[in-house]
């Protein structure tokens, strides 16, 4: 196993090495915005000497993390790490001025940084200084990683994900809602449901309509074992109807942003705030506000990731705003006919050739139900 080879190329045992910087970056994955997951590790002689994760915005980057753990073994090291090291000061100070003394033997690299801050200053600071870079080594998992990092970055929006939870038909609940006598009555499985709560984890955000608030009076949380809770968004209308006893509402819970159009109740409003809710208010068209302006607005708060989980409305008009990049889709093997919830909301579709399209369709099981994952594919 050893790392010898001609003129600097990859070997095996780089990308094992970067295999693990990219299972520690994941660690930070929800965590980290609007900074990107990013984890690393420094190897001497064929052993790790020191690793670390970025954990969250504000906390060291995961170079300093790794160089802490490493300490003076650091020297002379190889430094594999997910993402560029960065030149500038944001929170914290450029690494590059702690990695460029270290003297080390080369330094690789998944993917740069899409920060017009860095943008491959961080690379280049390297090779001036004749350290030899490798860049590409694990580039396909660290662009997954950093989807939502980059979208933020690229497209000012964070990354979206549409999540259904339906029947065999397509329905989300049976006609008027569920009828909860005692507790909630599911649709999918329990391994589906903690699949979902896995989504919620590594979820910058989650998103409902006022609707859905109405109706299920969900937590939005994560009930995962060492999960952590995402930003509850809540998108309401000029009224702001949300029961006050909403579970959302309870103080000391996560954060809660609720969106709602500028001309929106101001007594509503204020009291919201008052339980510290965050009130975003945005222009609204004929009522409602653009999904587009939404994101855009979430992407300047630092948002990376959000996890739209509906309902029938909020889906329709997410879809029809062309903002959804993925849809997870758990499939359980009911029918609930006619009579149910269709689980997207009337667009006035008239042509197969009008209907959304689904690419790179991934299918598995949760318990007794399906996962249906894939990419929305662009309109037109
Ligand atoms: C991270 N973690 O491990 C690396 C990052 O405000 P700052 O100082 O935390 O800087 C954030 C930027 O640093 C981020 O946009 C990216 O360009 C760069 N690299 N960031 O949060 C890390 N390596
Ligand atoms: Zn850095």
């Amino acid at each position: 196993m050893t790392s010898r080879r001609a003129a600097g190329g990859p070997t095996a045992a780089d990308s094992r090495f970067m295999a693990r910087a990219l299972a520690l970056a994941a660690r930070g994955l929800g965590r980290t915005f609007p900074n990107p997951p990013v984890g690393a590790l420094f190897v001497r002689r064929g052993r790790v000497v020191g690793e670390g994760f970025h954990t969250r915005a504000g906390a060291p980057h995961a170079e300093i993390e790794a160089l802490r753990a490493a300490g003076g073994r650091a020297a002379g090291a190889v430094l594999y790490v997910t993402l560029e090291p960065c030149v500038h000061h944001g929170r914290t100070p450029p690494c590059i001025d702690a990695l460029l003394p270290l003297g080390l033997e080369r330094v690789v690299v998944a993917i740069a940084d899409p920060d017009p801050r860095v943008r491959g200053r961080g690379l280049a600071r390297l090779r001036r200084a004749g350290i030899p870079v490798v860049l590409g080594v694990g580039a396909a998992e660290a662009g997954l990683l950093t989807a939502g990092y980059r979208s933020r970055v690229l497209r000012g929006r964070p990354l979206v994900t549409l999540k259904l939870a339906t029947t065999l038909d397509g329905r989300i609940a049976p006609a008027g809602g569920s009828q909860r006598r005692s507790g909630p009555e599911w649709i999918t499985g329990p391994a589906a449901r903690r699949l979902a709560h896995a989504l919620r984890d590594i979820s910058d955000a989650v998103l409902v309509g006022a609707g859905t608030v109405r109706a299920d009076d969900p937590r939005l949380t994560c009930r995962l074992k060492g999960g952590r809770n995402p930003v509850r968004i809540v998108v309401a209308g000029r009224r702001l109807e949300l029961p006050r006893g909403a579970r959302i509402l309870t103080p000391g819970g996560p954060p809660t942003w609720v969106v709602a159009p500028t001309r929106a109740t101001p007594a509503r409003v204020e009291a919201l705030r008052r339980r510290g809710v965050e009130v975003i208010l945005e222009p609204a068209r004929s009522g409602r506000i653009p999904f587009a302006a939404i994101m855009r607005t979430l992407g300047k708060r630092g948002l990376t990731t959000v996890l739209v989980e509906g309902g029938a409305t909020v889906a329709a008009q997410v879809l029809a705003a062309g903002v959804v990049d993925r849809l997870v889709l758990f499939v359980a093997p009911l029918l609930l006919a006619g009579d149910g919830v269709p689980a997207v909301a009337p667009l006035g579709l008239r042509r197969v050739a009008d209907a959304f399209r689904v690419d790179a369709v991934a299918v598995g099981r949760a318990g007794r139900d399906l996962v249906v994952e894939g990419r929305l594919r662009r309109r037109p």
